[in-house]
């Protein structure tokens, strides 16, 4: 029995074309700035994304905190909403490597407004305050279960953040679901934020890779942050090579996941015990709520010896499925048709 893995767009491997890409890819040493593949990547983001300069890590989470890094400091303060991946799930970084700490606001879905932003600024420059540096957005929103900001939304939070005189962090691990689904140009993206992270490694099936684009100065700080971190890696243009290839194919057939996940969640929600909403199922990512005896857990073991990976996911009785180029519109029924066998022996 094939399995059908379902816990994450990170597990995709490689494909056939991807893998001729990175066996053919000329390298050099990138901490000498002389990889010329990692070099045409970082130029083709920030073009993308209409910034002077972009820079390459082996991580989302890397991306996130050097931008993070080179935002904020000791005694400094991030906005964000309660369930950013930057919060929950980057092992503490923002204060662990930065000595900054997150001030939280309540987003729907993730996503907040202005108000909300406006209603935990700090006035004035009392000794008590931490210095608020930033505020941190996330599109697509993963524990808001892939929702995706409406454009006027953003440029409402961006406007009010640098009115307030602090930056915006765009974390865009899966912001190209977001583009595809809602048609606004990456470039419109790039104008609202100062740093925007990308990952190639999500929905865009690279085995590695992210980026952050800035400006010039902000991406050579960030180049002393990444090295810190031991992320100064050197033939790095393997990996930059499928990065290329995965911005070249698979971009646009990320609707493809996004309909795979809308039809799932109308089969999973037929099942006892579990339910989701399919209008809420904007893009790959599908939130299951469980009712079944043993709860979240006990379903997650169950599918597994069914042939579906899946994961528990936050502190109540969910599941997350999660859609992706390795999962073909064919395996969707019977991912469904498992997690039902699963949902009814227990
Ligand atoms: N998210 C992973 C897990 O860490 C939860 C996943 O399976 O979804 N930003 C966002 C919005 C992310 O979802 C992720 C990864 C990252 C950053 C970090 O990327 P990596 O895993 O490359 O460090």
């Amino acid at each position: 029995m094939d399995l059908i893995d379902l816990r994450s767009d990170t597990v995709t491997r490689p494909g056939p074309g991807m893998r001729k890409a990175m066996h053919d890819a000329e390298v050099g040493d990138d901490v000498f700035g002389d990889d010329p593949t990692i070099n045409q990547l970082q130029e083709r983001v920030a073009a993308l994304f209409g910034k002077e300069a972009a820079i390459w890590t082996p991580t989302g989470t890397m991306a996130n905190q050097i931008a993070i890094g080179s935002l904020a400091g000791q005694g400094e303060e991030i906005i964000c909403d309660r369930g950013a991946h930057i919060v929950n799930y980057e092992g503490g970084a923002i204060s662990a490597l930065w000595g900054a700490q997150s001030l939280v606001v309540d987003g729907e879905r993730g996503i907040f407004g202005p108000e909300d932003v406006r209603a935990v600024l700090r006035r004035g420059d009392n000794e008590h305050f931490p210095r608020q540096r930033a505020v941190a957005l996330e599109n697509t929103h993963n524990r808001g279960g892939g929702s995706v900001w409406p454009i006027a939304q953003m440029r409402k939070v961006a406007a009010l953040a640098h009115e307030a005189g602090l930056a915006v962090h765009l974390d865009g691990a899966r912001l190209w679901n977001a583009h595809v689904v809602s048609g606004v140009p990456l470039l419109e993206y790039g104008a609202l934020a100062d740093t925007v992270s990308v990952c190639l490694s999500k929905g865009l099936g690279a085995p590695a890779g992210s980026l952050v684009a800035s400006t010039r100065e902000r991406v050579m700080r960030m180049r002393r942050l990444r090295k810190r971190l031991g992320g100064g890696l050197r033939q790095a243009g393997v990996l930059a090579a499928a990065g290329l290839y995965a911005l070249d194919h698979h971009i646009e057939r990320l609707a493809e996941d996004h309909q795979n996940a809308r039809r799932l969640a109308e089969l999973v929600r037929e099942i006892p015990g579990l339910s989701c909403e399919p209008r809420l199922v904007e893009t790959n990512l599908l939130f299951v709520d469980v009712a079944v005896k043993g709860g979240s857990r006990a379903l997650v073991a169950a599918a597994r010896s069914e042939g579906v990976l899946c994961n528990a996911e936050g502190a109540g009785e969910r599941i997350r499925l999660v859609t992706h180029l390795d999962v073909p519109a064919s395996a969707i029924p019977e991912a469904a048709q498992r997690l039902r066998q699963a949902a009814t022996a227990l």
